[in-house]
C-alpha cells in the first residue's frame, strides 16, 4: 500500500469559537488557538483541520461565508491567521482548512449580484427558479427545517438553500462559479495550507429538473436526497478541481458526504481517478435514528460492528477510509456510544482503541482526548444551534410536547459538541475571563485538561499512547482489517495483519463482565510466547494478557 503522511498522521478538529478565547469577549478566536499549539503538541496529532474562520454573519456559526479570503473578525485577523499556520508548521503540525463551496452567505457579494436581476452575469451563480401555482419550484424539505427555496421579491423568483435561508445553494453548473472557486482554492494553497476539508461536497451536482419527491406522507416538505446527493456530474466536478487545483500540490482531502454509499466512496477514493483521499461517510451516525435524526431510537453492536466492517474491507487496497466517532456536529461519543457516568473514563479510552486501530485516518474532535460529554440545558433559549432552534419551532407549532423535544435535543443536538473546551476548573472552564457564547458544561469542575494533563491514567494520556504506538507500528496505519465474532452481543473483535504481524483487538463494549476463552486466542494465532500487549484501559492483573484459563472481561475493557 502506498505510504501518505496523511494516512501515517492523527488529525485534530478545532471549532474555533469553542476552544479558546484569548481576548475575553466570550468567543474562541486564532490567538485562543495559538496560545495552545503546545498542548496540541503533546498530544501528538499532526494535522489540524480548522472548521470555518473566514468572514461570515455567523447564521451557521461560519458555514455561512461572506468572504472566502478573510477572516471573521470575531476570531481575529490574517495576520492571526498567518500566524497560526507559522506556528503551526514550526511544531510540525499541518493545516487543513474548511471548504465551504455547496453554498455561501447570502450577504456573499457574488450573491447580492446574483438577486438584483434576472439578465446580471451571476445570475447564474445561484439556483433561481420560478414558482409553480404560487408555490416553490420543488417539495424539497431544507436539512434545517421548512422548504429549501425561498421567494425573492427583487426578481420574483426562488432560491435553492438545502441548508439555512441564509446559506443559498451555488450553481455548479456555471463553469464561471466553478473558475473562481478554483481560484480562491489556489490563493489558499498558495499560502501555504495542507489541504481541505469539504462541506457536504458530494451535494454539490444536482439534478436541474428539481423534480418533486412523490410520497405517501403528508407533510408539505419532503427529504429530497436522491436528487442532490451523489448527483449527475459529481465525479465530473471533483476530477475537474483535481485536475486544475489539487493535483498541483501535495495535500490531504476528505469530503464530507452525507449519503454517500461505499460503492460511490470507492470512486470518490481511489488513487486512480484523481477526485478525494477520504470520505466522512455517516452510516454509523445513523444507527441510532428512526424517521429522522430526532426520533431518537437504541443502537445496536451488531449494526456498528457490520457498517465499520463494510467500510473498512469496502475500502481496503482501493480507496482510504477516515475514522471518527463525532465532529462539531454530532453528539459526544462518550455519551453516545460509551457510558457518560461511572465508567466515563474506561469507555472513552476503549472507544478511542476500538477507532485507532482501525485502518484509516483516524480524527479526534476537540474534548474527546479529554472526555467530554453532552450536556443537558434547562431552557431552549440556552441553545444557540440553527438546526436546533428551527426543529425545535417547527415541532412545537405542530402540536409536540415540549418534554419531547427536549429530550431529543439533549441525546442528538448539535451544540452538545459545541460548548467551550473544558481547560481547567476555574470559571467556564477556563476558556474565556468574559461571558462564553454558550454555556460550559457544568461538568468542567472534574472534566477539564488541567486535571487530565496531571493524571497519568486519564483519557488523554491514553490517547497520547495510542498515537505514538501508530507512529512505532506500521500495522496499524496498513495492516489489513478483519472482522471477528461479528455477531457478538457485547464484544467486538477484529485484527489487523501486515506481512508477518498481527494485531488483535478485543473490546468489551458494555457495563457487563462476558467470559471468554483462552483456546479461542490460540485459534488466532496468539500465545504468550509470540505475543505481548500494545495497550489497555485496564491495569494488567496476574493473568497477563493471555490468561490460560477462562476469564472476564471487565466493564468497557
Ligand atoms: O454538515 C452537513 C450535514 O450533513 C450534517 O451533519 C448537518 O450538519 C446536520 O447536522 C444534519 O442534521 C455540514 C457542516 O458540518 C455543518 O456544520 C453545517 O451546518 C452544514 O454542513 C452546512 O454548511
Ligand atoms: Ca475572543
Amino acid at each position: 500500500m502506498e505510504r501518505k503522511w496523511w494516512k501515517e498522521e492523527v488529525v485534530y478538529q478545532i471549532y474555533p469559537r469553542s476552544f479558546m478565547d484569548s481576548n475575553g469577549d466570550g468567543i474562541g478566536d486564532l490567538q485562543g488557538i495559538i496560545s495552545k499549539l503546545d498542548y496540541l503538541q503533546e498530544l501528538g496529532i499532526g494535522i489540524i483541520w480548522l472548521s470555518p474562520v473566514y468572514q461570515s454573519p455567523n447564521d451557521d456559526n461560519g458555514y455561512d461565508i461572506s468572504d472566502y479570503q478573510s477572516i471573521m473578525d470575531d476570531f481575529g485577523t490574517m495576520k492571526d491567521w498567518e500566524e497560526l499556520l507559522e506556528e503551526a508548521h514550526r511544531r510540525g503540525i499541518r493545516l487543513v482548512m474548511d471548504l465551504v463551496v455547496n453554498h455561501t452567505s447570502d450577504e456573499h457579494a457574488w450573491f447580492a449580484e446574483s438577486r438584483c436581476s434576472k439578465d446580471h452575469p451571476k445570475r447564474d451563480y445561484y439556483i433561481w427558479r420560478p414558482g409553480r401555482a404560487g408555490r416553490e419550484p420543488s417539495n424539497w424539505v431544507s436539512f434545517f427545517s421548512g422548504s429549501a427555496w425561498n421567494y425573492d421579491e427583487a426578481t420574483e423568483e426562488y432560491y435553492l438553500h438545502l441548508f439555512s435561508r441564509k446559506q443559498p445553494d451555488l450553481n455548479w453548473e456555471s463553469e464561471a462559479l466553478r473558475r473562481e472557486i478554483y481560484r480562491m482554492m489556489t490563493w489558499w494553497l498558495d499560502k501555504g495550507i495542507d489541504g481541505f476539508r469539504m462541506d457536504v461536497i458530494n451535494l454539490i451536482s444536482k439534478d436541474t429538473e428539481y423534480p418533486d419527491v412523490v410520497s405517501e406522507s403528508e407533510s408539505p416538505y419532503q427529504w429530497g436526497g436522491q436528487y442532490f446527493m451523489n448527483g449527475p456530474r459529481i465525479h465530473e466536478f471533483l476530477q475537474e478541481m483535481n485536475r486544475e487545483v489539487l493535483a498541483k500540490y501535495d495535500v490531504m482531502t476528505v469530503g464530507e458526504m452525507p449519503g454517500a454509499t461505499i460503492e460511490e466512496a470507492v470512486k470518490y477514493t481511489s488513487r486512480e481517478r484523481n477526485e478525494l483521499n477520504m470520505v466522512f461517510q455517516f452510516e454509523h451516525m445513523e444507527l441510532d435514528s428512526g424517521e429522522d435524526k430526532w426520533d431518537v431510537k437504541p443502537w445496536k453492536l451488531r449494526e456498528l460492528k457490520a457498517v465499520f466492517e463494510k467500510w473498512q474491507t469496502g475500502l481496503q487496497g482501493k480507496g482510504w477510509n477516515s475514522l471518527y466517532l463525532n465532529n462539531h456536529d454530532q453528539p459526544r461519543m462518550v455519551s453516545r456510544f460509551g457510558h457518560d457516568g461511572e465508567f466515563r473514563v474506561p469507555s472513552a479510552k476503549m472507544l478511542a482503541t476500538f477507532l485507532h486501530m482501525q485502518q484509516g485516518t483516524p480524527f479526534i474532535y476537540q474534548g474527546e482526548e479529554i472526555g467530554m460529554t453532552n450536556v443537558r440545558f434547562p431552557s431552549i433559549k440556552d441553545y444557540q444551534d440553527i438546526e436546533i432552534k428551527n426543529m425545535y419551532r417547527e415541532k412545537i407549532e405542530q402540536g409536540a410536547e415540549r418534554e419531547k423535544v427536549m429530550e431529543s435535543i439533549y441525546v442528538k443536538g448539535r451544540d452538545n459538541a459545541r460548548t467551550p473546551f473544558q481547560w481547567d476548573h476555574t470559571p467556564h472552564g477556563g476558556f474565556t475571563t468574559g461571558i462564553p457564547w454558550i454555556g460550559v458544561n457544568p461538568n468542567y469542575v472534574t472534566v477539564n485538561a488541567l486535571q487530565a494533563q496531571a493524571d497519568q491514567n486519564s483519557i488523554y494520556h491514553y490517547y497520547r499512547k495510542l498515537i505514538s504506538l501508530r507512529k512505532e507500528h506500521d500495522i496499524i496505519v496498513y495492516g489489513d482489517f478483519q472482522m471477528l465474532i461479528p455477531d457478538h452481543e457485547e464484544i467486538v473483535a477484529y485484527t489487523r495483519t501486515l506481512d508477518r504481524q498481527k494485531l488483535l483487538v478485543i473490546l468489551n463494549f458494555f457495563g457487563g463482565e462476558p467470559e471468554w476463552q483462552p483456546a479461542w486466542l490460540a485459534e488466532q494465532g496468539f500465545s504468550r510466547e509470540n505475543s505481548r500487549l500494545l495497550i489497555g484501559n485496564y491495569p494488567l492483573d496476574d493473568n497477563g494478557p493471555l490468561p490460560d484459563s477462562p476469564f472476564s472481561l471487565r466493564p468497557y475493557e
